[in-house]
């Protein structure tokens, strides 16, 4: 008996020692040419399912419409989050989502649709708020607006805890990743076809990868 609570001590040790090795990555996304992507998503899945980040993905989203624009351009959340729409506009904007890209909704999960009234000055914008929980809503989601064709956003909701969007520089950075097996994917809006994921190790030594996207994104009208 005092042989196995020794035994479940170092066993508890060890985990602790293996939970304090985490590392970090860094991931630059460029595009054909080069140039760094900004607002590309990267998506780091760990092969150890049951770790979790110090600083969880947040699970509330705020997405404004603004001077038509959908601002942010790309949101990323984990699947089940509440996004919170705004329309900071004078005028009527619709919010509607269809799949992005080569993805498909399921039948249960045919998007949403809703409408907001102009903002009158004075007031704060009409809002309203959806739980992205439906199954299928994995992956981008391209946000658009009836009235107005040019309005584009997208809201890219994860699986795994550990996504971001890179930033101007085109890079995304991760820490506390466990240690050891992870795959990265990279998410763009003008990628219409996926770019193979990466293997990689994460370890004590900083982990950087580049992922090159085969087109040249569009730049976002302003
Ligand atoms: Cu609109």
């Amino acid at each position: 008996m005092k042989a196995l609570t020794q035994l479940t001590t170092i066993s508890a040790l060890l985990l602790l020692g293996a939970a304090a090795h985490a590392g970090n990555l860094v991931v630059s996304v460029i595009d054909k040419d080069g140039k760094p992507v900004q607002d590309a998503v990267v998506i780091v899945t760990p092969a150890n399912k049951n770790a979790v980040p110090k600083t969880p993905l947040a699970a509330q989203a705020t997405i404004n419409q603004e001077k038509m624009q959908f601002i942010p351009a790309v949101t990323v959340v984990p699947v089940g989050a509440k996004v919170n729409f705004v329309n900071n506009d004078p005028w009527d904007h619709h919010v509607r989502s269809s799949p992005a890209g080569m993805g498909q909704f399921s039948a249960s999960n045919a998007g949403f649709e809703l409408r907001l009234e102009g903002k009158t000055e004075g007031k704060p914008g009409k809002s309203t708020e959806i739980t992205l929980n439906k199954a299928g809503v994995v992956g981008a989601t391209l946000l658009g607006c009836f009235i107005h064709g040019s309005m584009r956003g997208y809201i890219y909701a994860s699986e795994s805890p550990w996504a971001a969007k890179t930033s101007s520089e085109g890079v995304a950075t991760f820490e506390d990743l466990p240690e050891g097996a992870a795959q990265i994917k990279v998410w763009q809006a003008d990628q219409l076809i996926d770019i193979a994921p990466q293997q990689v190790t994460v370890g004590a030594v900083l982990a950087k990868n580049v992922m090159q996207l085969t087109v040249v994104p569009r730049r976002r009208r302003s």
